[in-house]
């Protein structure tokens, strides 16, 4: 790959619904290019991106990777990104590393929900965008149609600068409006030919709008534009770059990665379009001082980088994929990480494709490549000149959605399991680790069912261990209802030592709320020593976290020891330990329940699914508080059990065709109604009974 400098440089995002054709794209531009002699297929699991295991098994993206294609004099460092929802967080590191965003769309499915998130990224991240109308060479497609449903959902912004000669299997070429050409075949038997006589109108018209658009950006070019009805070739440039730079303009191509029609006019239209991270300015702060400070992406500015990604490459451990926002960095350099505040030592730099590695001798501003082996640094990291040090704000992960309890499938292989999922941690932020402080399980928690699946298959796959992942445990608990007298007798005197703890003992519910527990003593006349009442407390403490219904922590409970009785030489610790627990197993007469967490849920959707929300909520047990709208969005307020709420991310996504949104906090603990109580106690009754049998 040649050297290339800011200017030549374009780095662009491929994002847009899930299998539209990004990956297969990207391989089409690598074969009109002549970097693959045979363009792969993601079905054959021989595409340049796509080379993760886990990817060429299930023949989707899953992870960011980065594929330069150079055209036109330009580099353009596309960055591959999975459209599936359970990947989002793989999104977030590569939408700061760009200036410009390709969303692709499939011709035969049109706009879809993918295409709506990627284009609010997009927006979010204030990239120029692009569309490629993909699967041109598909029956039955209708470019037309595809265009009419961008701009209808998108505005008028949206232009075709390219249009398509024929489509569906008779798609034979396409129309740059800008240049006035048309072409047809691909790749290396792509040639130039006139404009077809049938289609002149529909160019003519299309290169009015386009005309009109290149116009809009700027006073002057608008007067010109409406005093000669006429721009010259540069003016249009002009228009076109600044429409597009400021969104006011959003270019659409349309194209066929099967066949490669239309490939070579598009990379064409992105390398002379698309803005170039050229005299950027990114905005951080002095990690000393805390002051403001600022870098331009020029070469002679102190080095500063941002690690956008990072690899567990199993052969050169981690890499680290950054993009380089000022100055350069060679080989051998001396670096600092604020975020860690750590110096590293950076052996060598390279430039990647897909999974191959080429090492450069430095890394210029503007362009992405990666580093081996840095000892503190995570994704989302700012690297710079340990005597110009700046910090640029990290990079933010999607909160989890879903949670799994995980543990290792063989015992003594925990170590192993957590370090790996640490590892995979490292290169997705979006999973999480944590503790239920209630089951004591540790939760595994990510985007989505298929999210956690791929982590347990590359733990198994990268690092030889297998990990279970089951539906976590609910923290119920159980609190009583009723105020009994409970009595608690120990007796053992066959030979030997004897064993004898009496003590009486009423139980009673704090009260509402009430997580606590209790310990009255109301002993008079030294019925219990005074040296024998710590160890009924303690009796009772210990037999806390498993209550008398199935087995989950009692709160709420008064105990107050009232009488008793002791032996002079019988009487000890441990025997009035025992005599507490039996009076503690009577509180099964005291109505006890079972109390489960309830969550306060926000759910965000579009108006349309609003019904559908509310009725699903009901089914699970929970209840509407109210609606509300948020930008242009309903939001429904309600309460329900977790338990009815595990799988609700995919549930929603399913319900919604992943339109929707939800947040959900704990809010308190509630009685759980007798039904549902009674089928979790036979629950724990059989499970008890297994255990027995074992
Ligand atoms: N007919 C046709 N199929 C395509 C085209 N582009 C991609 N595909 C197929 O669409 C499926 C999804 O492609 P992929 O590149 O994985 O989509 P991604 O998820 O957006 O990266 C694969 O089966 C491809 O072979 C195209 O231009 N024409
Ligand atoms: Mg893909």
């Amino acid at each position: 790959m040649k050297d290339y400098r800011a200017e030549g440089i374009r780095n662009i995002v491929v994002i847009g619904h899930g299998s539209e054709g990004k990956t297969t794209l990207l391989e089409a531009m690598l074969f009109a290019t002549g970097v693959v002699d045979r363009q792969g297929r993601v079905e054959d699991g021989n595409t340049v991106s796509d080379f993760d295991a886990e990817e060429t098994r299930r023949h989707i993206s899953i992870s960011a990777d980065v594929v330069p294609v150079e055209f036109a004099k330009k580099k353009l460092n596309f960055i591959d990104v999975p459209g599936y929802f359970d990947f989002f967080g793989e999104m977030m590191g590569p939408l700061r590393a760009a200036e410009g965003a390709m969303i692709v769309v499939g011709a035969p499915s049109g706009v879809a929900v993918g295409t709506e998130k990627a284009w609010a990224q997009a927006e979010k991240h204030k990239l120029a965008k692009f569309f490629a109308v993909n699967q041109m060479d598909r029956e039955h497609v209708d470019f037309d149609k595809v265009l009419a449903a961008l701009r209808d959902k998108f505005g008028s912004s949206v232009v075709p600068l390219i249009l398509p000669i024929g489509q569906g299997p008779a798609l034979k070429g396409v129309v740059d409006i800008v240049a006035m050409k048309a072409f047809e075949g691909a790749g290396k038997t792509l040639k130039e030919v006139p404009i077809p006589a049938d289609m002149q109108s529909a160019v003519d018209d299309a290169r009015e709008i386009v005309k009109e658009a290149a116009a809009g950006t700027s006073e002057a070019l608008m007067e010109k534009f409406f005093e000669e009805g006429e721009l010259t070739d540069e003016e249009l440039l002009t228009g076109l770059s600044a429409g597009i730079l400021d969104g006011s303009l959003v270019p659409v191509a349309p194209v066929s990665s099967l066949t490669g029609v239309g490939i070579s006019p598009l990379m064409f239209a992105l390398a002379a379009y698309m803005p170039s991270p050229a005299g950027r300015r990114f905005a951080g702060t002095d990690p000393k001082s805390g002051a403001e400070a600022e870098r331009a992406v020029a070469d002679d500015q102190p080095f500063s980088a941002q690690v956008f990604k990072t690899l567990a490459d199993p052969f050169v451990g981690k890499l680290s994929l950054l993009k380089v926002l000022s100055g350069a960095l060679a080989g051998g350099s001396q670096i600092y990480n604020p975020n860690a505040d750590k110096q590293e030592k950076v052996s060598s730099v390279f430039l990647l494709r897909g999974k191959k590695q080429t090492s450069a001798d430095a890394l210029y501003a503007g362009d992405i490549g990666a580093l081996a082996k840095l000892q503190y640094t995570n994704t989302g990291d700012t690297l710079c000149d340990p005597a110009k040090p700046i910090q640029y704000p990290s990079i933010a992960f999607p909160q989890p959605s879903i949670s799994m309890a995980v543990s290792a499938k063989k015992a003594g292989e925990e170590d192993k399991v957590f370090s790996g999922l640490a590892r995979l941690q490292e290169e997705d932020p979006s999973i999480t680790l944590g503790k239920s402080a209630e089951t004591l399980e540790t939760l595994l928690n990510g985007q989505g069912e298929l999210h956690l699946e791929v982590v347990r298959a590359k733990l198994a796959g990268k690092f030889g261990v297998e990990a279970v992942l089951k539906d976590p445990r609910i923290p119920y608990r159980e609190t009583i209802r009723k105020t009994i007298q409970a009595e608690g007798r120990h007796k053992k005197q066959t030979g030997g030592h004897g064993q004898f703890g009496h003590v009486k003992i009423e139980f009673s519910p704090i009260g509402e709320g009430s997580t606590d527990f209790e310990f009255v003593d109301a002993v008079v006349g030294g019925v219990v020593p005074r040296n024998f009442i710590p160890s009924v407390e303690k009796g009772l403490r210990e037999n806390l976290p498993k209550g008398v219904l199935a087995g989950y922590p009692m709160v709420g409970l008064r105990a107050k020891l009232y009488d008793g009785s002791y032996h002079p030489v019988d009487s000890s610790e441990m025997a009035f330990k025992t005599a507490a627990r039996i009076a503690y197993k009577k509180c099964v007469d005291a109505s006890p329940v079972l109390l489960e967490p309830i969550y306060h849920v926000e759910v965000l959707v579009p108006d349309e699914y609003m019904g559908d929300i509310i009725g699903d909520i009901n089914k699970r047990r929970g209840r509407i508080l109210g609606m509300n709208q948020v930008d242009g969005l309903q939001q429904v307020v309600a309460e329900a059990p977790l338990a009815e709420m595990f799988k609700y991310a995919t549930d929603l996504r399913s319900m919604t065709q992943a339109r929707g949104s939800f947040t959900m906090t704990y809010e308190r603990y509630e009685e759980v109604p007798s039904m549902v109580a009674t089928k979790i106690i036979e629950t724990h009754k059989s499970a008890d009974e297994d255990e027995d049998e074992e």
